[in-house]
């Protein structure tokens, strides 16, 4: 969690952090939490001028562990200062990106690390209500949100001048709904405010106009719980880890078709052979095929790519992006015609409908892959596949759209003779019992 030892374990670059006391028995409760070194970071952040705290996580490296990579200090920084209007923090917990399980078994293992953080970033941002969306479907995790939420005020962290600094701070824990597309950070804010969540036009930004349009710093789960940390232990400490420009630590979620599925700790920039030597590999008898960085969203890698960093540079050199670390593995088992429709399947039925390319592009797409899938296609359908994709990407309302075509163009790019076989075979040339993914 928090602990100041040197940052490299033996093997390199895994060692967990956040997810120290993950198994820890009650690893949940304050008690347990501050025995791995936790509320060391928030006194230290309340005997700093706010605009110190933002320099210093600034100077942290630390860049948004939601999909962008934003970095952390510099959103904290365009919070206008002395304007007359609340200011708000924002947490973004309505994980769902296909996936990306990062942030619920942090929640429901280590939610104090995420209650100091708030803390932290909200004196920093002079901010005295600070709200946590999360995804509504996860109830045991919003049980283990209420609890810490209610250990941290009976313990002097939350509510009316915390630890004496004269700083006050109350957290609003809200259940979302079920929709994809509250992940949008505008589209939650307008959940958030009552409303059907649909994203905004930015500009501007919820720096500047955000919840109930007042400036918001909305941030993902993680990056705001890395944060005591990088209070507590210092900005080299967590420089440390990671490499030069994708600093820190993050966790990596392997799924699919590898032996110990789960999360996994370490320095950015740690490659995905390094990932798999920890989970015992691909399962046995089979290979690598294709795999994501980063959830759905982000276009798809094959086995050339299994030495590649897993920072923000090395994946947006390849092409793709870092994403939430969702490393979803694919054997050679798997149709990716077949993963390819589930995933499109899935961005048609989030889509919020606000705009014509997301909305009208993701069924025809969906139509067009059924159709190949079942070896209806024809060649001249994997043109309009890209001609569809051309005109969703940068030209839909927000990044659902560009994340629906991901799959697509990078499949194409990857394994053309794979759809170009639907095609000619007249059907899929793949056994779907011999996958235990797509089953
Ligand atoms: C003030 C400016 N603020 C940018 C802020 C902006 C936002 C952050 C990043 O999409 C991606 C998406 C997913 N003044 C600013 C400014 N900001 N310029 O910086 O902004 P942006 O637009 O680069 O990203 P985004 O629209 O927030 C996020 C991808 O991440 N993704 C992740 C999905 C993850 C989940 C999940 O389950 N957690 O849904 C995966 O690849 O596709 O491309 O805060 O306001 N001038």
């Amino acid at each position: 969690m928090t602990s100041p030892q040197a940052p490299q374990s033996a093997d390199g670059l895994l060692r967990p952090v956040l997810s120290e006391c993950w198994d820890s028995p009650q690893s949940w409760t304050l008690a347990t939490y501050r025995r791995f070194g936790g509320y060391r970071g928030l006194p230290k952040a309340l005997a700093m001028p706010p605009d110190d705290v933002i320099a210093l996580v600034k100077d942290s490296g630390l860049r948004g562990r939601g999909g962008a990579g934003f970095p952390t200090g510099m959103k904290w920084q365009f919070i206008p200062q002395g304007d007359g209007k609340p200011h708000y923090l924002v947490v973004n917990a309505d994980e769902s990106e296909p996936g990306t399980c990062k942030d619920m078994p942090l929640l429901y293992a280590n939610p104090l690390s995420l209650i100091e953080g708030m803390a932290i970033a909200a004196y920093a941002i002079r901010c005295s209500h600070a709200f946590i969306y999360l995804r509504g479907e996860t109830v045991p995790v919003l049980r283990r949100l209420h609890h810490a939420v209610q250990e941290a005020y009976e313990a002097g962290y939350l509510g009316e001048n915390i630890l004496g600094s004269g700083f006050d701070l109350d957290i609003t824990v809200h259940a979302g709904a079920g929709a994809y597309i509250c992940g949008e950070e505008t589209a939650l804010l307008d959940s958030l405010e009552g409303r059907r969540g649909q994203p905004r036009l930015r500009p501007p930004f919820p720096a500047l106009e955000g919840l109930y349009a007042c400036p918001t710093v909305v941030n993902n789960v993680e990056s705001v719980a890395s944060v005591p940390g990088i209070l507590a232990n210092g900005k080299e400490w967590f420089r440390g880890f990671g490499s030069e420009k994708s600093a820190g630590h993050g966790l990596f979620s392997l799924s699919g078709h590898v032996v110990r599925p789960g999360q996994y700790e370490g320095g950015l920039g740690i490659t995905l052979r390094q990932l798999l030597e920890k989970a015992g590999g691909i399962r046995p008898g089979h290979r690598l095929k294709f795999w994501t960085p980063g959830g759905s969203s982000t276009p798809m890698l094959t086995e050339e790519h299994l030495d590649a960093p897993l920072d923000f540079e090395g994946m947006a050199g390849l092409g793709t992006m870092l994403g939430t670390r969702a490393l979803q593995i694919f054997d050679e088992t798997v149709c990716v015609v077949r993963a390819v429709t589930r995933w499109t399947e899935f961005y048609a039925h989030e889509s919020c409908g606000k705009c014509t390319p997301c909305r009208e592009g993701t069924y025809w797409l969906v139509q067009l892959l059924r159709d190949l899938e079942a070896g209806k296609g024809r060649m001249a359908d994997l043109e309009k596949l890209d001609d569809i994709c051309d005109n969703i990407f940068g030209k839909a309302f927000c990044a659902l759209g560009d994340g629906a075509t991901a799959p697509i163009t990078s499949s194409l790019q990857h394994f053309r003779d794979e759809y170009e076989a639907h095609i000619t075979g007249r059907g899929c040339p793949f056994d779907p019992a011999a996958s235990t993914v797509w089953a």
